[in-house]
């Protein structure tokens, strides 16, 4: 059955749009697992917290610090861009797209990465000490790289966010919302049909609602034997931060008579969910 989760990503996006040479917005938002912490909307000024622990173990010099340095840095994002427009003949409008991660590793290490996309597609990441080009980026990648790497201090910061800041942050976060993030709450199931796919067949439909955390295996079993065909829509959120799936399978209507639906989730333990179509049932 689906295990209990133990590690977490982190994650930041930046999502910025240039219209034109003067209109631009910038916005970021962070994440830890499925669990949004941060958002910084292009007209704030500062980070906003969407959790009480969104600080982590981090003091408020600390925070201050790390605020201090992103406001610099969307700030200089901002007419770098517009320079780089510039220098590389680019045209508006144009989207780019930063992505950063962050994973904890045994042993007290990580794992970070930071990388660009122009127009949607892979421009450039942070490597070791330096920017570097993606594989089929365009050709003017290189030397945008070629620009960023002259900026000693820049490469420094980046790596000091990536290997040291985050780390620390990740760490504080896990310990700080420990409660939320190995919350757990059960599923219910139900069953109902579904439009039939063609005449003389059923289409059973098993729901599974309002669990945490996401991972869950749904399948249509007959005794303990699975039964291939079964069609597993989407995990879709509930407006209470829990989830809901819906599995599906279209039988010929003589042999839904034996068919079950089994749940399988970390907060269940051992105890799967079974519910028995039942053959007299009115579709
Ligand atoms: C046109 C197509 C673009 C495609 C994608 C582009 C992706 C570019 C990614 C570049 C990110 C850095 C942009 C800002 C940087 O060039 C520089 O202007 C500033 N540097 C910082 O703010 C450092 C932090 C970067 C964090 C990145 C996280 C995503 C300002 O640099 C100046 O001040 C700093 C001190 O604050 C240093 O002194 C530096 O040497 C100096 O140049």
């Amino acid at each position: 059955s689906p295990e209990p989760q133990t590690s977490y990503s982190f994650r930041g996006l930046q999502i910025s749009s240039f219209a034109n040479r003067s209109w631009t917005r910038t916005d970021v938002l962070g994440w830890l697992g499925e669990l949004q912490l941060y958002t910084w909307r292009n007209e704030s000024d500062t980070v906003g917290f969407l959790k009480p622990w969104s600080q982590g173990t981090f003091s408020e010099q600390q925070w201050e610090q790390l605020q201090h340095t992103l406001q610099v840095y969307r700030r200089s994002f901002t007419r770098d861009i517009w320079e780089f427009v510039k220098m590389l003949h680019l045209d508006y409008p144009l989207e780019i797209q930063i992505s950063l991660g962050c994973d904890l590793l045994p042993r007290n290490t990580s794992e970070s990465f930071l990388r660009a996309a122009f127009q949607g597609k892979d421009v450039l990441s942070f490597q070791g000490m330096s920017w570097v080009p993606a594989p089929d980026a365009p050709p003017w990648s290189q030397e945008l790289c070629k620009k960023l790497n002259q900026d000693q201090g820049t490469k420094e910061t980046v790596h000091w966010l990536l290997h040291d800041v985050w780390p620390e942050l990740v760490r504080g976060l896990l310990q700080m919302g420990k409660s939320e993030l190995e919350k757990q709450v059960k599923p219910e199931a139900w069953l109902s049909s579904g439009p039939p796919p063609r005449p003389g067949h059923l289409r059973l439909v098993c729901h599974v609602s309002g669990f945490y955390p996401k991972p869950v295996r749904v399948t249509w079993v007959r005794g303990e034997q699975e039964e291939p065909g079964t069609q597993q829509g989407d995990v879709m959120p509930n407006a209470d931060s829990t989830w809901y799936l819906r599995v599906t399978l279209d039988v010929e209507a003589a042999e839904a008579a034996g068919l079950s639906c089994r749940v399988k989730h970390s907060s269940l333990g051992d105890q799967d969910i079974i519910l028995y179509w039942d053959g007299n049932r009115v579709s």
